[in-house]
């Protein structure tokens, strides 16, 4: 049982969400995702849209994710990826290096990010309608 472990806040579930779960899902055989809190997201600089628990509720209705947990801090990766028995962890590129440190517990993946999507970028296609 391959295990991978990614983290987000997907708010505004899109495309390019959905195609960075299903790559990853063919990494394993099980997807868990860490969901930044709403709390969090503050932390991050991020206003969200969507709240924590019905983006939960969107991702676990996303056939390649089998489990969320959430993600309360940069610091609990740690823990929490020997908690789930992680043999991948993956993210988009946008973070490629951030997270090499994790290197001594699993295997650290950068994935390509889609390109012409994001949330911030729906968000104002959204406030022009
Ligand atoms: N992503 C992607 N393509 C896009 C947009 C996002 O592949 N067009 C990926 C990002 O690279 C990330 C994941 O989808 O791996 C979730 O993106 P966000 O919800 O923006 O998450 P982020 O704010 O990057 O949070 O501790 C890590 C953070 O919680 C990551």
């Amino acid at each position: 049982m391959t295990t991978v472990v990614t983290y987000g806040t997907f708010d505004l579930f899109h495309i390019g969400h959905v195609r960075l779960l299903k790559r990853l899902h063919s990494l394993g055989d099980r997807l868990v995702v860490g969901l930044s809190s709403d709390e969090f997201n503050t932390v991050k600089g991020k206003n969200v849209v969507i709240p924590y628990e019905d983006r939960k509720e969107i991702l676990l209705s996303c056939r390649y994710v089998d489990d969320v947990f959430q993600e309360n801090c940069w610091e609990q990766k740690r823990d929490d990826l020997e908690r789930e028995g992680a043999d991948i962890f993956a993210m988009g590129d946008d973070w490629i290096g951030k997270f090499d440190d994790l290197q001594d517990i699993v295997k650290v993946v950068y994935l390509p990010r889609t390109q012409d999507v994001s949330t911030t970028e729906l968000k104002t296609v959204i406030s022009e309608i």
